[in-house]
């Protein structure tokens, strides 16, 4: 079994005077992140037993989320990534399939997190405040990650049924950091802004890379499209990691201006990048590679290459140097140009869903992971991607899962049968609209509250339409997509 050093430790050895993250006007080198990481070790583990083995965290971009996550690292506990947009609701089952022992929470969050005790009042919970006012005790440290070992969970919904849990082991993500960097090279001023979330593998990615590589996080509590595109301006950050609607606000509040030749690569992914905002980039040489990567394969897969980022624009690129990409099209591998699904194979591919056999039968074939998303490769081999997996709606890198919606709303008394789909969005590309076959007379506002007690706002259907009759299919399948055509 593949062991190294425990990399933030192995980092601080190596280069304990280096930059390892810069928040506001603060920032720390390694040695001092290390530090912090192991107090943060220390307060935790005092809290739980030796034998708890996973953490749930509902924490912000802030530096102590940082040291926390670095901090259960080194205790060896696995780290379940909580979404903060989501309900106390919505969270509750996160926390109970993950089976965790502990939840860390930002005092901003204390709201949720009532509720959460309420709903659950046997979760033993902790705010960072008390975490970090609290006694500090001498840690077991685990010196070493086991390749094959668990170390973060993030939930992903499926086209049926409720969340289920990703596995990401440190290979998986020590060779996400090493596929990604064979991609895009690695100089002497490297830093990476990270204004996505960390609890999103787009953020936590970021953090992997920076002590694997050596490089700053530039980080930032919210994202702010002129505070971004002042650092951009100001050479201090080499790389960034965006997703389409942070890309166009960013566009607009630059209007004319232009950013420093240091800024060398806007990887922008985690939902469709429209080709007239490639072609925008292109315009104003900013150095934009999409890429197609997703929670169950620890970030990009897929990313154009430096030399192909404007030549092939429009595609997400080949997959990466330690991983595979091939499309299926009636059992078969498809030839150029013929779409079909998605399938990926390599080591920064998940172990599986967490207790979950029947999705994880379903999921891998041959070892290979099928993606549900349809695609074609080029004459060259060049991937383009074309449509999600079935009906996902991402809304500004968030995905919105129809059946989910469609459970709240058939659970309101009103309701008899209720379709959920996506329509373009200029701001967030898509955005939920709900349709209903009432059983009782019932207003938009009316289902539109009960909606947002129960689920997060970006899932929110922006719209209830009331109609007579769903489209479904012979075999009474709904036909989420018939539902477009009923907007009038
Ligand atoms: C786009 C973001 C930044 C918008 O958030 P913002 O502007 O901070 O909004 P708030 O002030 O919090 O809220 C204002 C109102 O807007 C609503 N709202 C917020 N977000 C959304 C949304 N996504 N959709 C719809 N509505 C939204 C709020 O509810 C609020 O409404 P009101 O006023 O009514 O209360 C933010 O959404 C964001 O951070 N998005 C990005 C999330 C992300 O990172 N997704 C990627 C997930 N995928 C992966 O991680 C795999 C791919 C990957 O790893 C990757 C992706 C990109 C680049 C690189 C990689 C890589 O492979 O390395
Ligand atoms: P998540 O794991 O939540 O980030 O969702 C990943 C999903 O986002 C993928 O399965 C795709 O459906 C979608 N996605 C990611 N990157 C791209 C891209 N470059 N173009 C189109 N869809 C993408
Ligand atoms: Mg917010
Ligand atoms: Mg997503
Ligand atoms: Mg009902």
């Amino acid at each position: 079994e593949t062991t190294t050093p425990n990399w933030l430790k192995k980092r601080a050895d190596l280069s304990p005077e280096r930059t390892a993250l810069v928040f506001n006007n603060e920032s720390w080198t390694f040695k001092e992140m290390y530090m912090m990481a192991e107090k943060s070790a220390g307060k935790i583990a005092g809290l739980l037993q030796k034998e708890k083995k996973r953490a749930a965290i509902l924490l912000k971009n802030k530096p102590e989320t940082i040291w926390f996550i670095h901090g259960l690292q080194l205790l060896g506990i696995q780290t379940v990534f909580l979404n903060s947009r989501l309900t106390a609701g919505e969270l509750l089952f996160q926390i109970q399939d993950s089976e965790a022992d502990l939840l860390i929470y930002d005092e901003d969050y204390s709201k949720t997190a009532d509720d959460l005790n309420r709903l659950y009042a046997e979760l033993q919970m902790i705010s960072v405040k008390k975490l970090l006012e609290g006694p500090v005790s001498e840690p077991e440290i685990q010196k070493e990650f086991a390749f094959n070992e668990v170390c973060s969970i993030m939930y992903t919904s499926g086209t049926t049924g409720k969340p289920k849990g990703v596995l990401q082991t440190y290979g998986n993500h020590w060779w996400s950091a090493s596929g990604s960097v064979l991609n895009i090279g690695l100089q002497e001023n490297d830093s990476w802004l990270c204004t996505v979330p960390i609890f999103h593998i787009s953020g936590f990615s970021i953090l992997m890379r920076s002590v694997i590589y050596g490089i700053p996080v530039i980080l930032m509590e919210k994202f702010d499209e002129s505070a971004v595109n002042r650092l951009l301006k100001s050479g201090e950050v080499t790389i960034m990691s965006a997703v389409s609607s942070m890309l166009s606000r960013m566009l607009v509040e630059l209007g004319e201006g232009n950013y420093h030749p240091h800024f060398r690569c806007m990887l922008v992914g985690g939902g469709p990048v429209p080709k007239p905002l490639l072609e925008s980039c292109k315009e104003r040489d900013i150095p934009v590679f999409q890429t197609y990567g997703m929670t169950e394969t620890s970030s990009q897969i897929v990313t154009l290459s430096p030399e192909d980022s404007l030549r092939k624009l429009g595609s997400a690129g080949k997959s990466l140097f330690p991983s595979q990409i091939k499309i299926m099209r009636e059992q078969k591998e498809a030839g150029a140009n013929e779409e079909g699904e998605i399938f990926v194979k390599g080591p920064n591919v998940t172990l599986g869903y967490l207790k979950r056999e029947e999705a994880n039968r379903d999921s891998f074939k041959d070892g290979w992971f099928s993606t549900g998303d349809l695609g074609y490769k080029d004459e060259e081999g060049y991937v383009f991607i074309l449509d999600r997996r079935s009906d996902l709606i991402i809304s500004g890198g968030e995905n919105v899962y129809p059946a989910e919606i469609e459970e709240v709303l058939l659970s309101h008394e009103s309701v008899l049968e209720a379709g959920v789909t996506g329509i373009a969005n200029p701001k967030w590309g898509q955005v939920p609209y709900g349709f209903i076959v009432a059983e009782k007379p019932v207003t938009e506002e009316e289902i539109i509250s009960f909606c947002r007690e129960r689920l997060a706002a970006f899932k929110v259907p922006q719209k209830i339409i009331q109609i007579e009759q769903m489209p479904r299919n012979g075999a009474g399948k709904l036909m989420r997509r018939h539902l477009t055509s009923l907007l009038t």
